[in-house]
């Protein structure tokens, strides 16, 4: 075995490592083995390349060709295995194989953001994609679906008009992964159906805290079919065991900077350490009669059915214990098309979800090249397949024998396979009338009556940040009519939070938009559309950044460690450099980050534990004043030994301190403080350090 520090050096002083040091003979595609993979061939020295080099024809030629084109949405995400495993009884509702109690199915889950580029920032403010493949005994079933439970459109043709005026503009080609700008909130304010979706991206679903701690949803109504064929409605939905969690804005921005890859870090992180997230499967299942009584279209994607209307029944646990082992081919490759259903699932006739039944694999021929995609390991049924469908690009499942088209001669053994009128695929058969026409529903009216509903139903400080986020969004758009629409719109919600946003961009009130329908105003507040009303009070799966210095109070740091440990939580040590520090009992501990890689930001709570030289030896540094300026402006909780105070001073913090920050001085401060951190935020501090407070 070579080791990497005997490297032979040739004659220009490059490394040779050769396979007579014992490595694996290199060869070319076709399997010729490589002599030189440093120098191409050519005539005299340096003299012009030959042709005749076609290990450098071949690797350059393949190099070239590496990319293929990225999602034209959600082209940013990030993917991992794992398995679903029902835990109830559904057959008098489905047929699907998948829901059989006990039955576990293989899945691979893709998370990721929608507008921007494959290489934006993780923390952009977005919605997220929450796709599951199910590898079922059936076929493989896909729910495509968002951390949101309501979509911006309530057709399909309107979704590349949508697209585009979210990314970045055609004659500049910028903003790169945002909506704060004039097209996307032109887009928003001339189309009223998208107020609902305009609350929820507003709020702090938008900047999830990670993919382990967010919910999933299906979006659409769909259909649950049984084996005597009645119809069931049902709308998807994940729960995440971990609870839910997101950032702030100010954190997000300075996120994106410090590690542009987080969210994608998190899960590959989480499930390297095997703490494995998990989602129970949600279905709020109903019937027509409730549909009929409804005061809202149970087709119209940009609508909710309140938990407290259908309650949801949890069937099922999906948990991802699994990294892939090559990003390329499972998360870049795998291709999500809304149309895989089994038998026992059915689509509605919700029109977006009609158009995505189109889209979805017609894009994946643009983005894979051939229609055998589903040839690749990632998109392979994990159930025998049997087709007469056959060639194009890549083919490599090739039938054998003289049958290709059926009826056929040949008989059972070499005849291949025939439709199966027993276990095939049956669509629900919907009784249908009426005229063919573009006439959109008048059940479709409605579009600020639940968009309410939300915004109370946020506790007072998501509130605020909704506010901020109108007024941020809107004063990244340079025309005033369109700031001015969109207040419009936001009087048919909440005056109060068309009147804070018209105050934060100094804007005279305008006349409120004349709503199609008159928008209901006292739905009740439903809990479950809070982050902050259903924490669970936990720190399972966060992250607490020690700030140490030399000299630093071993016996705290390890008490520190134990007490998140049994919380469930991590621990990351920031120090001054990465090759750590010698702590007050002499050992050195190495650091995970040097300061200025591991601001706070990365973290959901921030300790400083320092000694007086460490205090003293920071407190002029830039990045360190940060770590706890940012931990307190992001209304983190904040521990703290009585030497680190010259650091708080100088971070403008000193005389702020408030009930979440603790002076950590002996281990029954460490319990006291690591007890709080299950509430995530100190949200009482917010309006202290904000201006829009
Ligand atoms: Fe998608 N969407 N979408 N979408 N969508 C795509 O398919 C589309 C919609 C969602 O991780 C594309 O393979 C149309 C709603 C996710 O690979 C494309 C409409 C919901 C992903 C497409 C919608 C989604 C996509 C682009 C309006 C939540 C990423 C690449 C009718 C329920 C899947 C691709 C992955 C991806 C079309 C609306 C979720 C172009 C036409 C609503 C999670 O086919």
């Amino acid at each position: 075995m070579a080791k990497d520090d005997d490297l032979k050096l040739d004659e220009t002083g490059s490394p040779r490592q050769t396979a007579q040091d014992g490595y694996e003979t290199m060869t070319t595609q076709q399997g010729i083995p490589v002599s030189d993979d440093q120098n191409h061939l050519k005539a005299g020295s340096p003299g012009p390349m030959l042709m005749d080099d076609f290990h450098f024809r071949e690797k350059m030629f393949h190099f070239d060709h590496e990319r293929i084109p990225e999602r034209v949405v959600h082209a940013r995400g990030y993917g991992a295995r794992g398995v679903f495993e029902a835990t109830e009884d559904l057959s008098e509702f489905t047929s699907a194989s998948v829901f059989e109690k006990g039955k576990k199915t293989p899945v691979f889950t893709r998370f990721s953001t929608v507008a921007g580029n494959k290489g934006s920032p993780d923390v952009a403010r977005d919605v997220r994609g929450f796709a599951v493949k199910f590898y079922t005994d059936e076929g493989n079933w896909d729910l495509v679906g968002n951390n949101i439970p309501v979509f911006f459109i309530q057709d399909a043709v309107k979704f590349p008009d949508l697209i585009h005026a979210a990314k970045p503009a055609p004659d500049r080609g910028f903003p790169q992964a945002q909506t704060a700008h004039d097209n996307f909130w032109d887009f928003m304010s001339l189309s009223p159906e998208t107020m609902h979706m305009a609350m929820w991206i507003m709020s702090d679903r938008t900047i999830p805290r990670s993919f382990r701690f967010m919910e999933g949803f299906g979006v659409h109504t769909f259909r649950l079919i049984n084996a005597e064929g009645k119809s069931t409605f049902v709308k998807f939905h994940w729960k995440p065991k971990q609870g839910m969690q997101s950032v702030v804005w100010n954190e997000a921005l300075k996120l994106n900077g410090a590690d542009p890859d987080f969210h994608r870090r998190d899960l590959w992180s989480a499930i390297e350490a095997g703490d494995y997230p998990e989602w129970e499967l949600g279905m709020q299942l109903f019937d027509q009669d409730f549909a009929d009584k409804f005061p809202f279209d149970v087709l119209d994607a940009t609508k909710i059915i309140p938990e407290e209307d259908v309650p949801v029944r949890i069937v099922g646990k999906m948990t991802l214990n699994e990294n892939v082992d090559n990003f390329f081919a499972e998360t870049e490759q795998v291709a999500f098309c809304t149309q895989n259903v089994v038998p026992g699932i059915g689509f509605s006739d919700d029109p977006l979800l009609q158009g995505r039944n189109f889209s979805y694999l017609d894009t994946q021929l643009k983005r894979l090249g051939s229609p055998n995609f589903t040839r690749i390991p990632v998109n392979q049924p994990r159930c025998p397949v049997h087709t007469f469908q056959q060639d194009g690009h890549m083919a490599m499942m090739n039938p054998k024998g003289r049958a290709n088209y059926e009826p056929n001669s040949w008989g059972t053994e070499k005849g291949g396979p025939r439709e199966d009128h027993e276990r095939g695929y049956k669509h629900y058969p919907e009784e249908i009338s009426g005229p063919k026409t573009f006439h959109r529903s008048e059940t479709f009216a409605d579009h600020y009556s639940q968009a309410r509903q939300f915004y109370v139903s946020q506790s007072g400080i998501e509130q605020k940040h909704m506010a901020d986020a109108l007024t941020f969004e809107l004063s990244k758009v340079e025309h005033e009519k369109i700031r001015a629409r969109m207040i419009s719109h936001l009087l048919n919600i909440d005056e109060d939070l068309a009147k804070t946003v018209a105050k934060g961009l100094r804007l005279d009130l305008p006349e409120p938009a004349k709503p199609a329908k008159t928008p209901i105003t006292d739905l009740p507040p439903s809990d479950p559309l809070s982050i902050v009303k259903m924490n669970k009070g936990t720190f399972k799966g966060r992250k607490l950044g020690i700030y140490v210095t030399d000299g630093a109070d071993a016996d705290l740091l390890s008490a520190l460690k134990d007490a998140v440990k049994a919380e469930g939580g991590m621990v990351e040590l920031v120090a001054p450099m990465v090759g750590g520090v010698k702590l007050s009992d002499g050992k050195t501990m190495q650091a995970d980050q040097k300061i200025d890689g591991g601001p706070s930001v990365l973290y959901d709570a921030a300790v400083l534990l320092f000694s007086k030289e460490g205090a003293e030896m920071t407190k002029n540094d830039a990045p360190s004043r940060d770590f706890a300026a940012d931990a307190f402006a992001h209304a983190k909780f904040v521990g703290y030994t009585e030497a680190a105070m010259p650091l708080l001073q100088k971070a403008g913090i000193a005389e702020a301190l408030d009930d979440g920050c603790v002076r950590l001085g002996d281990a029954d401060d460490v319990k006291s403080f690591v007890g709080m951190l299950g509430k995530l935020r100190h949200w009482d501090r917010e309006p202290m350090v904000d201006l829009d407070g």
